[in-house]
């Protein structure tokens, strides 16, 4: 049964990838109805599969065997319903749903429309407060008209999951931890308290910031930061600000976005400074076909689904990255995150088909991430970027930048989920979405609505995941993983110095070992391979606590007297 599975899901993964590809970088009715059908006989076999695989529960067979049985009870992120009108259903909603978000325009007037790279770009560089709103608006207003299918697709995506034996889809979300779905949300719950007390300190900082920009009146002392003013759509990594909030005298004195776009750096020279990263570290070069295949900027003459993402069509070697790359440092940055998933795929693709996946989703997400923390500025003068190294006293601005990153995101990594995860219980009724969501803004992030929002928006559905149905608690689990696996590598490599100095550019020690863990691919339960890099076989927040404590020391002493928290 397994090597049946294994055989032919394969192969319906390979179509459904194809199809899925030329959807989402050719949008026409016509490629999301292909694209919809063969997804749906994926997911119709991967169900099946995961029925057989439940038959077993119970007997004993060898142990890799009861692995892919595991793997094949939850490994669907949508479970269609075994009725066939309703499983074409789910399908169509999920991919007409992903196509509107990528179709997806604020038009102030009908011959100005502006697609979310223009309305990122507003929300980046706009420091008034008016403009920052319409446009926050404007985009936010786009995901009105998929309220309804969301709630069909809720439904349906709950009726697959209880055929499957789950309580409801949030619950099959949290089964593919390898501990019960209770266990995994307490396990975030602890390690977000671990971080809590760094975020809340950034957060005051930054309001208080915000706050002399921009005037009580737009900005309370004691409250949630209204979301529009954060230097993101959707307020989940606030570099942007970094202009205004760099610590005074302790600039790095750099701004890459500055010096790509005036040297006007390709997207394809973007991507080949990337891969030099990983060939540094011993990892092969790309593949021809991924530079003929890619789509690396955003085509002219038709709708894409411009949210960056890397693919690896036929589960070995058709790598792949969808981006609508421009000459920013955000996006430098994104090319390396997209890279990661692309040498993970490739180091596990000997894995028999069921165990080519990463150790549990974060993992996927924070491998070019932690080859992100080796950028430092001696990484950027040996790529020729910036021509002198910061000196120490630089150290509070870099902290500072990478903390506005990765430190501003924890929250929204965390609250996505538990938005989505109340909503497929049910605890949050339709008639209440778009109000939980503001809820959960709030309690987490700090964040709130910048104005009156009601159960006519749909405000989740204005962030790509939403739509396009990825779960995000891996992102807030990558967000911590990227740090402990960082931490490992620096030492692999001999790195004496504070760890946000450490860079594993070009130490093949260091590679090899990060190249063994990702080869287990998801062959093994996922404490174990974070023990094989890391020696340890929990997710340890202190790593990311750590790194960030000369900041933390630094924002603590901006805050004090002066309220902390909201
Ligand atoms: O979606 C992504 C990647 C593709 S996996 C570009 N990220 C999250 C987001 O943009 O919301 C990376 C960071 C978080
Ligand atoms: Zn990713």
């Amino acid at each position: 049964m397994v090597a049946d599975a294994e055989t032919e899901l394969l192969a319906l993964s390979n179509q459904a990838g194809q199809a899925q590809w030329t959807a989402a970088t050719y949008i026409t009715q016509d490629t999301e109805a292909i694209s919809a059908a063969l997804t749906e006989k994926a997911i119709q076999a991967g169900v099946k599969y995961a029925k057989l695989a439940a038959q077993y529960d119970g007997v004993a067979v060898p142990p890799d065997v009861a692995r892919k049985l595991t793997l094949l009870k939850n490994g669907l992120v949508v479970a269609a319903p075994s009725d066939p009108k309703l499983s074409a259903e789910i399908t169509k909603i999920t991919s007409g749903m992903e196509a509107h978000y990528g179709k997806a325009k604020y038009c102030p007037t009908p011959t100005t429309c502006q697609d979310i790279g223009q309305v990122s770009k507003t929300i980046a560089e706009s420091r008034d407060p008016a403009k920052l709103l319409e446009t926050w608006k404007g985009w936010h207003d786009t995901a009105q008209p998929i309220r309804a299918d969301y709630l069909k697709y809720v439904t349906l995506a709950n009726q697959g999951a209880r055929e499957l034996g789950f309580k409801d889809s949030g619950a099959m979300w949290r089964s593919k931890y390898d501990m019960t779905p209770d266990a995994f949300a307490k396990e975030v719950d602890r390690l977000w308290e671990q971080v809590k007390p760094l975020y809340v300190s950034l957060h005051a900082y930054t309001r208080n910031r915000l706050r002399a920009k921009y005037g009580d009146q737009v900005v309370t002392p004691a409250g949630p930061i209204p979301a529009h003013l954060l230097g993101n759509m959707w307020a989940q990594s606030w570099d942007n600000l970094y202009p205004m909030l760099a610590p005074p005298g302790a600039d790095p004195g750099y701004d890459l976005s500055q010096i790509l776009s005036s040297r006007k750096t390709t997207a394809e020279q973007m991507t080949r400074m990337g891969e030099s990263m990983y060939l540094s570290l011993g990892f092969s070069p790309l593949p021809q076909t991924f530079w003929e295949r890619s789509m690396l900027t955003k085509p002219r003459d038709r709708e894409v689904v411009c949210h960056a993402s890397a693919w690896d069509v036929d589960n070995v070697e058709d790598l792949r990255v969808k981006m609508c790359i421009e000459p920013t440092g955000e996006d430098f940055y994104t090319i390396y995150h997209e890279l990661g998933h692309n040498y993970y795929q490739r180091a596990y693709n000997r894995q028999p088909y069921l165990f080519r996946d990463s150790a549990n989703d974060g993992f996927h997400e924070a491998i070019g991430d932690t080859v992100q923390l080796s950028m430092t500025p001696e990484y950027l003068m040996k790529m020729g970027l910036i021509s002198k190294i910061p000196p120490e006293s630089a150290d509070i601005g870099l902290l500072m930048k990478r903390a506005l990153e990765k430190v501003a995101f924890l929250p929204f990594g965390l609250m996505i989920d538990q938005w989505r995860w109340k909503v497929f219980s049910g605890e949050v009724k339709p008639e209440l979405m778009n109000s939980a969501w503001w809820d959960l803004r709030q309690k987490y992030q700090g964040v709130g609505a910048p104005l009156a929002r009601s159960e006519a928006d749909f405000d989740p559905g204005a962030k790509y995941h939403v739509p396009a149905s990825v779960p995000y608690t891996r992102y807030f689990l990558a967000n911590l993983l990227q740090f402990q696996f960082h931490r490992a590598l620096a030492e692999k490599a001999g790195c004496k110095q504070p760890l946000h100095r450490c860079s594993v550019y070009g130490n093949k020690e260091a590679g090899k070992a990060f190249e063994a863990m990702l080869a287990q691919g998801a062959s093994r339960p996922w404490p174990e391979t974070l023990k094989l890099l890391t020696g340890k076989s929990e997710i340890d927040a202190t790593a990311v606590v750590d790194y960030f404590a000369p900041l933390k020391k630094w924002l603590d002493e901006q805050n004090a007297g002066k309220p902390v928290g909201w």
